[in-house]
């Protein structure tokens, strides 16, 4: 359990999601004094988020390696082997190589970020991620100039992982970004949530977060990550390019062509559940619409 960059955010681990919301107020209040420094994300989330907890978290996941019921993955994403764990990073860049992930989280700025995830199939729930944005990597990386996208690739390992008997997706599970989505201070490598290593269900030991986008964009346990100028392969696109396009942007006014996106179901609110209307690019309008100036929202969806 105890892995070598837990030392990253040693703060966060006797830390349990009770106390956690109360640090967070503090923290909060901390910066509105002015106090500076601690832990403050370039991009606030939308105000008042409040994080679910951490039981639904991890119960009511997508990781299709693992099955496709929501509960699959709690159950046998245990499997996976995560450590030690190389990330390839290859394509356009002046350093490619196979990269340790300790070695990269021991340069890293982990912090903390608030994001709502909303998943294309018309739920949300709130996540504490801690991570690292991936434009620092890429940075780091050195993306060479000119290059237009970053394409992701999750591990496939059959002996860890019963899904990939079935041929659901086009395996291993692939996604894309372009170039300045994945530059955007918002876009990040989760390495944790509520502080702790990022579990196995929700993507350990490094996963993708665009929170502006639907959740499947967020692209589970990455082993590869290629810098070039072709729109990458994305899995989902590839399965139905009609329902799933390339951008999918969190968008109200576009729906899936067998559902509507206006709303959401709030995960783990209360015995009835309940439902919230879904915002232009997922809350973070105000951060991303200008990625988007001029374009076609209904045909590059
Ligand atoms: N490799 C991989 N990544 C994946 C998925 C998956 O099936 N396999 N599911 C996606 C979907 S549809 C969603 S909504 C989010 C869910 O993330 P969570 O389980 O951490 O909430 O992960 C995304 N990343
Ligand atoms: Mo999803």
């Amino acid at each position: 359990m105890s892995r070598i960059w837990k030392s990253k955010f040693k703060d966060h681990d006797v830390t349990d999601e009770g106390l956690y919301l109360s640090r967070r107020q503090i923290m909060a209040g901390a910066a509105g004094l002015g106090l500076g420094s601690i832990a403050g994300p370039a991009f606030a989330a939308p105000e008042g988020l409040e994080p679910n907890p951490i039981e639904d978290i991890t119960n009511y996941n997508n990781y299709y390696e693992f099955g496709t019921g929501k509960t699959d993955p709690a159950e046998n994403a245990g499997a996976l082997t995560t450590q030690p764990w190389t990330v390839k990073i290859d394509g356009k860049v002046d350093k490619p190589g196979d990269y340790q992930l300790e070695d990269i989280i021991a340069n890293a700025q982990i912090e903390e970020r608030i994001y709502r995830l909303r998943c294309v199939e018309a739920w949300s729930m709130v996540i504490p991620w801690n991570g690292f944005t991936l434009a620092s990597l890429l940075e780091r990386a050195g993306v060479q100039s000119g290059a237009k996208y970053v394409a992701f690739e999750t591990v496939a390992r059959p002996e860890e992982m019963p899904g990939l008997r079935y041929p659901v997706l086009n395996w291993p599970y692939r996604e894309g970004l372009r170039m300045d989505e994945a530059m955007h201070p918002l876009t990040i490598l989760a390495t944790g949530l509520y502080g702790k290593d990022l579990p196995n269900q929700n993507g350990a030991p490094l996963r993708l977060v665009v929170p502006w986008k639907y959740g499947f964009k967020g692209i589970k346990s990455i082993v590869r990550i290629t810098v070039q100028d072709e729109e990458p392969f994305t899995s989902w696109s590839d399965a139905n390019g009609r329902e799933y396009g390339f951008y999918s942007n969190v968008n109200p006014e576009v729906n899936h062509p067998r559902w509507s996106q206006a709303t959401e179901r709030v995960i783990g609110a209360g015995l009835f559940g309940s439902r919230r209307e879904t915002e232009m690019f997922n809350g973070y309008a105000d951060e991303v619409a200008s990625l988007y100036a001029g374009m076609d929202l209904k045909k590059f969806y």
